[in-house]
């Protein structure tokens, strides 16, 4: 079995050359995550090793022990993804208790999103959603989103409001609006924990002067 063949596999590198044709991911700008389903887990478990160290995850994710995610790797480029998978991209295990993960496929060469302490964050409040919970968390930069953000204040209601004003879709794709962080250190548990606020409430948000 060839693990870049799988559906979802194929689907995370669609929404990677997507994304990239959008012009939304300069040089290695973004990441992507996606939580496995047990089918998809059990399929793949033949292509796993079980060889790479365990690394402390700083805020502990409980309600994520035994998950599965695949994601980008740090410092990769979007673009890339769909040439070199495996360069690219990985999957990491998280262990029973949710404060370690291990790679177990891929990033030959790399280690996981610069920005996984927020994916995390996000994906653990999100998974219990919907039928089977949400799956994806996907971060961008678009420059036009980007730019709106060193013209409008940066409130939420007034934000979404211009975008409802400027794209007859927006309300529809988000009735609930969007929530806009002010600029966090990429990277940091601060950006995790200011964006897990607004996660609450929102499905998108914005860090300031940098995307989605
Ligand atoms: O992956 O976008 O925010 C690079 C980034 C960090
Ligand atoms: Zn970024």
């Amino acid at each position: 079995m060839n693990l870049e063949e799988q559906a979802f596999a194929q689907e995370f590198i669609r929404l990677a050359t997507d994304g990239d044709a959008r012009g939304w991911h300069e040089r290695n700008g973004g990441n992507l995550s996606y939580r496995l389903t047990a089918a998809e887990i059990e399929a793949c478990t033949d292509c796993f090793y079980n060889t790479a160290p365990w690394n402390a995850i700083r805020t502990a994710v409980p309600v994520l022990g035994g998950s599965f995610f695949l994601l980008t790797g740090s410092g990769k480029c979007m673009r890339n993804v769909r040439f070199a998978p495996a360069e690219n991209t990985g999957i990491i295990e998280i262990n029973a208790a949710g404060n370690a993960y291990r790679l177990v496929w891929g990033l030959t060469d790399g280690k996981p999103t610069s920005e996984l302490p927020t994916h995390l964050a996000v994906h653990a409040l999100k998974c219990t959603g919907g039928k089977e919970g949400n799956r994806v968390i996907y971060h961008a930069h678009p420059a036009h989103l980007i730019a709106l953000t060193f013209i409008l204040p940066l409130d939420d209601a007034l934000f979404t409001r211009e975008l409802w004003e400027m794209d007859i879709e927006n309300p529809i794709v988000f009735p609930e609006g969007i929530g806009i962080v002010p600029w966090v250190i990429p990277g940091s548990e601060a950006a995790a924990a200011a964006t897990l606020e607004k996660m609450r409430s929102y499905r998108v948000v914005v860090w300031a002067h940098h995307g989605t």
